[in-house]
């Protein structure tokens, strides 16, 4: 019998559990086309579900006709169920094999993929993003996205046992958080608004109440970076804590790393042998360098910068040779970081501030902030920022902030750390930069 509709129709078993079964055991498969060979007398076919190969057999007298003539006219990747009974066959890649008595074919498929669908590697990611949704289909793309989903559940059980709420904080808003430059507009009713570059704000507010949260969230910077690490949509993991320093935080990230990355390696070995990646579970502590320690390292390599100069790419990345894995670059000049960040009492031209480096990408950054209103006032005025646009952020610590410290990590950029991939674009479904909105 040959259909077309799911109906009541539902799978028993997902591929990976037949080999366990007797022979002769009634079952439903259901999964998309790999391939078809074979012709008259008996076709075989390997039909796949998000877990593995199934193998299907359809011989002359063992089964219908119109089942075995049909199947052998089916192109990759259409969407097909099988009922049958399971049958032992050495050659099968599951040692089973099933042998028809239904067959329903949800989906038909008639054009000629773009690229080989279950190919190991396919060069260019445009091709593969422009079809993204069958790109995901690969094997290798499927078990990075396992992982992501591994790593995401790791983050928010470490958070949630150091007592750390998760919160959604609003995506359209009204004042720059990060710098003017890289905010995205938009129409919110009659009045011009923004997408939010970080949740800095709200989660500052957050710490008079909850005094430990964390999001993870898709936040959104208008950089026109062409990069392996830049994208217009990133994914950050934040956490901003009452009543600690710069130094508690990041310990705390120090520890959510190592977590994260023994949780990972555990609990995705397969994924890990089909990316041909072994996760390595890095070295604590890691190394703490100072922004002024980091300037002499470098005049040492005869790259000679003034104290308070940004240390461009090319800088980190001579950096990055002689820390290879996890480092701090702490206690920046006050000169280069946001306004909500706190000065060091010893020395106030320096800020207690952090960025976490993996050679020469950056992770992470953080510190500690301002919680005094006044203070926070005339840091908004030194900045050249207008203290009115910040009113309501302004209003709140007037009710008791308390001295509180956070950080934002790049989840993508820590996604190519950990599967030992490049480019960014790699590990999110549908990739925004400069030049892609689509699909
Ligand atoms: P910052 O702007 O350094 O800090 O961002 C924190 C981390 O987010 C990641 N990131 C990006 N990843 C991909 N594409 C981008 N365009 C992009 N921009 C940033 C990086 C970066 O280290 N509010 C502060 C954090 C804090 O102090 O709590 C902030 O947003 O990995």
């Amino acid at each position: 019998m040959i259909g077309t509709e799911l109906g009541d129709l539902r799978r028993t078993h997902y591929s990976t559990e037949l080999n366990s079964l007797n022979e002769g055991t009634d079952v439903t498969v259901m999964g998309w086309v790999v391939t078809v060979r074979g012709h008259g007398n008996i076709v075989f076919a390997t039909i796949r579900d998000k877990l593995g190969n199934i193998q299907v057999i359809t011989k002359s007298g063992e089964c219908e006709d119109d089942i075995r003539e049909k199947l052998s006219h089916l192109k990759e990747h259409s969407s097909i169920a099988v009922v049958g009974k399971t049958r032992k066959n050495e050659k099968s890649p599951t040692g089973i094999e099933i042998v028809p008595s239904e067959m329903r074919v949800f989906s038909e498929v008639e054009k000629i993929p773009p690229f080989e669908p279950y190919a190991k590697t396919v060069k260019n990611i445009d091709t593969r993003l422009e079809v993204r949704a069958i790109d995901l289909r690969r094997n290798v793309l499927q078990k990075i996205f396992l992982a992501r989903s591994v790593t995401l559940r790791a983050l928010r059980d470490y958070l949630g046992k150091e007592d750390f709420v998760e919160v959604n904080t609003p995506k359209m808003i009204a004042t720059a958080t990060e710098g003017g430059a890289a905010l995205f507009p938009i129409f919110y009713y009659n009045k011009e608004a923004f997408l939010a570059q970080s949740p800095q704000l709200y989660k500052e507010q957050m710490t008079i109440g909850l005094e430990r949260v964390f999001e993870i969230s898709s936040f959104y910077r208008a950089e026109k970076s062409h990069t392996g690490r830049h994208l217009s949509e990133f994914t950050s993991v934040d956490i901003e804590a009452a009543m600690m320093d710069y130094t508690d935080v990041m310990d705390v990230l120090e520890s959510i790393v190592v977590d994260v990355f023994k949780n990972t390696a555990e609990n995705s070995k397969t994924e890990q042998k089909e990316i041909g990646h072994e996760i390595r579970i890095p070295d604590s502590p890691f190394e703490r360098v100072s922004y002024t320690q980091a300037l002499d390292e470098l005049g040492k390599m005869d790259i000679k910068l003034e104290f308070g100069e940004d240390l461009q790419d090319s800088h980190l990345r001579s950096l990055g040779e002689k820390h290879p894995g996890f480092f701090f670059l702490t206690d920046w000049p006050m000169k280069l970081k946001p306004f909500y960040i706190h000065e060091k009492d010893d020395d106030p031209t320096l800020s207690r501030s952090f960025d976490l480096q993996y050679g020469y990408l950056e992770l992470s950054s953080g510190g500690r902030r301002l919680h005094d209103p006044e203070q926070l006032k005339s840091r908004l005025k030194e900045q050249n920022l207008d203290p009115t646009s910040f009113e309501e952020h302004l209003k709140t610590f007037g009710w008791g902030m308390p001295p509180h410290s956070g950080w934002g990590m790049g989840l993508d950029r820590l996604m190519t750390v950990l599967i030992g991939i490049d480019n960014v674009r790699e590990v999110v479904l549908y990739p925004r930069d400069p030049d892609r909105l689509k699909p």
